[in-house]
């Protein structure tokens, strides 16, 4: 069975997804996700110009040594481009395989180890009143844990709060955050640590006095602190028992975790930036993280995210896979067959998508109980509207920069 054909189709059903049609001389048909948020064309010209004429005529079951080609092969390793189209090519190769074994993909993977993957769903506020409401409006949806973002006074727009528009979408208590803007530049957002630091612990106070001891909370610092600052952080909110703490420093630096760890026992949750097993080679194994983020769109598929998976359950490192809305509703699915099979499986990110995406990407993924499960159909149980993607034109979008309040470039 032969790959025939490799497409590759750039579609904007309210945000920009990339996306891998493989198809087999035996006409089966394989789907996978390259969406790399504000960088979409780079990956989709690296699948269409370099990797496509190079699938063509091969063996659509060989997947591990066509991962290894595509990674040994092409001499110029890792990185979110490289690893995010190497990610949608072995996507599509497993759920063909999938489809031709007649099972949902979960079954290729060994099975599954549990009835559904928790998920975590993104709660947010510009203010507590706001944040309450949306809490509520989650829990009354079945989520069992929640991010919790807010603004912090004096600043006018923060990471993970959604806009006023934003917040009116649906029955006006979800505030959907999409932070890619579209737009020919990305907008700016400020920044102060300190007013952050200070403010931070007195919502999860409220949120725990409000809401009880039950349900998972979890909070993204989206890589804005020092390696001092976040030990601060993680040890001031020991008393609401997070479930993670996440992406405190830009943690490229690993050894920086060092510190944070040896002052506090809130878990910590790092990597949805990262894309291969050696971005993570001293946070596993020193044990400095509790989760790891990496998604299968990004790091290089189901063979990549499991190879790290493998690595991080020695150190009982668990998965914590990131599951915002620029990961397809293609990457979601392949990310919960991952998620019901690995052992060490923690909690997956679930950030609802809009609508229209819905319409473009069907999944038939059962969300109950708090959790997700993939249905039972073989493959991936993906199924993409062609015709509908192809009105939705690519339209420039971007992430927001983030500056000090003096005008320093800051870390968003
Ligand atoms: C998360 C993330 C996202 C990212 C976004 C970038 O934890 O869900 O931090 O909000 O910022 O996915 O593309
Ligand atoms: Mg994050």
């Amino acid at each position: 069975m032969l790959i025939a054909s490799a497409d590759v189709i750039v579609t904007s059903p309210g945000r920009n997804f990339v996306t891998l049609k493989l198809t087999t001389s035996d006409g089966v048909v394989g789907w996978g996700d390259a969406t790399l948020n504000g960088r979409e064309l780079s990956v989709a010209s690296y699948l269409r110009d370099h990797l496509a004429p190079l699938l063509l005529g091969r063996d659509a079951h060989r997947i591990e040594d066509t991962w290894q080609y595509l990674y040994r092969g092409g001499y110029w390793r890792r990185g979110p481009v490289t690893m995010a189209a190497i990610a949608a090519v072995d996507t599509a190769l497993w759920d063909i395989k999938a489809k031709v074994a007649g099972l949902p993909l979960y079954q290729l993977l060994g099975g599954a180890s549990r009835e559904r993957c928790l998920v975590y769903g993104h709660a947010s506020g510009k203010d507590l009143p706001e944040l309450f409401d949306s809490v509520r409006a989650h829990l009354a949806e079945g989520f069992r844990a929640v991010r919790i973002q807010t603004g912090v006074p004096g600043l006018d727009s923060v990471y993970g709060v959604a806009s006023s528009e934003a917040a009116a979408v649906g029955d006006g208590t979800r505030y959907d955050y999409e932070p890619a803007r579209r737009s020919p530049r990305p907008t700016e957002e400020s920044w102060d640590t300190r007013a952050y630091l200070r403010h931070v612990p007195s919502v999860f106070e409220a949120v725990r006095n409000e809401f009880g001891p039950e349900v998972a909370l979890l909070h993204d610092a989206h890589h804005r602190l020092t390696p001092v600052q976040a030990a601060r952080l993680g040890r001031s909110l020991e008393p609401y028992d997070l479930f993670w703490l996440e992406d405190v420093t830009p943690a490229e630096n690993q050894e920086a975790l060092r510190l944070v760890r040896q002052h506090t026992t809130t878990p910590l949750a790092i990597g949805e930036v990262f894309n291969t097993v050696w971005d993570y080679q001293t946070l596993i194994r020193e044990q400095l993280i509790d989760y790891v983020r990496s998604p299968v769109t990004h790091a290089g598929g189901i063979t990549g995210v499991r190879r790290i998976l493998d690595y991080a359950g020695m150190y009982q490192v668990k998965s914590g896979m990131h599951g915002p809305t620029d990961v397809s509703p293609i990457g979601l699915s392949a990310a919960v067959h991952l998620g019901l099979a690995v052992h060490n499986f923690g909690i997956q990110e679930y950030m609802v998508h809009s609508e229209r995406t819905g319409e473009v990407f069907g999944t038939t993924l059962d969300f109950s109980g708090g959790g997700l499960r993939p249905s039972e159909e073989p493959g991936l149980g993906v199924h993409v509207d062609e015709e509908l993607a192809a009105r939705y034109e690519y339209e420039p979008a971007y992430l927001p920069t983030n500056r000090l309040l003096d005008g320093t470039l800051h870390d968003w």
